[in-house]
């Protein structure tokens, strides 16, 4: 039988991540003052150079990184790069301000219009899905506390051997994606499995890397969210599951203390009780 797992390649989900990017985001720099890509630019610039002159990088080492940054495109793995070691600082200047939900990355791999669950319900999966069955409760509300009814909760995370739906092949279109719209009180609850922890593609450019620089390409097991609400800021997090082994050194940097569920064990799997605080906008 042929599984997600012999024939994932880097290739195909970068080239995934890619395409998606390019169809969903609003990509330009028109309205950012000239100034400040001058700024920027710059200052990225300069930080390069003095890394050059600080370890007297050789030509060997230039045409490397040369060889080394056109293979990430060739690997559509330019998402996957940015999302896995910078997204977490733009995420934390973001959003220093907030006092609702701790939030993290969004990661290469999410898509709207996930199907609609309702209030409550399970996420699309499969007949035997394999893992373990996650029963998960929750409220949102707002930063003074009350209620926000018809809020959503948009719900994407691996499956138990660690593949996304429309990045890896062999998967129902929406495995284990799904959107669920809060009730009166504000409460939803979502049937899903729990996900296994995520390697990151080692046959591409950025596994390349990893294995180059004697790192490991592990994030813990996590479950992504984006939350939403009229009148209140989207928040895109990620829940992880105590004991992980990667939990203290994720590759995307993306665990924070606040994102920690705590499942406990019930008659045919695990019960999770988790809520979300948007902050007005
Ligand atoms: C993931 O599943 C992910 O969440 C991130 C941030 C990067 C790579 C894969
Ligand atoms: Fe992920």
């Amino acid at each position: 039988m042929t599984t997600a797992h012999d024939t994932a390649t880097a290739a195909a989900s970068g080239a995934n991540a890619t395409e998606r990017f390019k169809s969903d985001k609003l990509v330009g720099v028109e309205g950012t003052p000239p100034e400040r890509v001058s700024t920027l630019a710059r200052e990225v610039l300069e930080a390069v150079h003095a890394t050059i002159r600080k370890h007297k990088v050789t030509y060997a080492e230039y045409n490397a990184l040369k060889a080394w940054l056109i293979n990430v495109g060739e690997d559509g793995e330019w998402p996957l790069f940015l999302d896995v070691w910078v997204e977490h600082v733009v995420e934390e200047v973001a959003t220093e301000h907030r006092e609702g939900n701790k939030g993290t990355i969004e990661g290469p791999y999410y898509v709207p219009d996930a199907p609609e669950q309702g209030s409550k319900g399970a996420v699309p999966m499969r007949e035997d899905e394999p893992g373990t069955p996650l029963t998960w409760t929750g409220r949102v509300t707002t930063t003074d506390g009350s209620a926000l009814a018809g809020a959503t909760v948009e719900l994407w995370h691996a499956d138990a051997d660690g593949f996304y739906s429309q990045f890896a092949p062999g998967l129902p279109e929406w495995n284990l994606r799904g959107t669920f719209t809060t009730d009166a009180d504000g409460n939803f609850e979502i049937r899903t499995v729990r996900p296994a922890s995520y390697q990151i593609p080692t046959d591409g450019a950025c596994g390349k890397l990893i294995a180059a620089a004697g790192w490991h390409a592990w994030r813990p097991a996590h479950l992504h969210v984006k939350v939403s609400a009229p009148g209140h800021e989207l928040l895109t997090a990620q829940l992880y599951f105590p004991g992980d082994e990667h939990n203290d050194d994720d590759i995307a940097s993306a665990v924070k203390p606040e994102l920690m569920l705590d499942p406990k064990p019930v008659a045919g799997g695990e019960a999770i009780e988790y809520g979300f605080v948007l902050d007005p906008s």
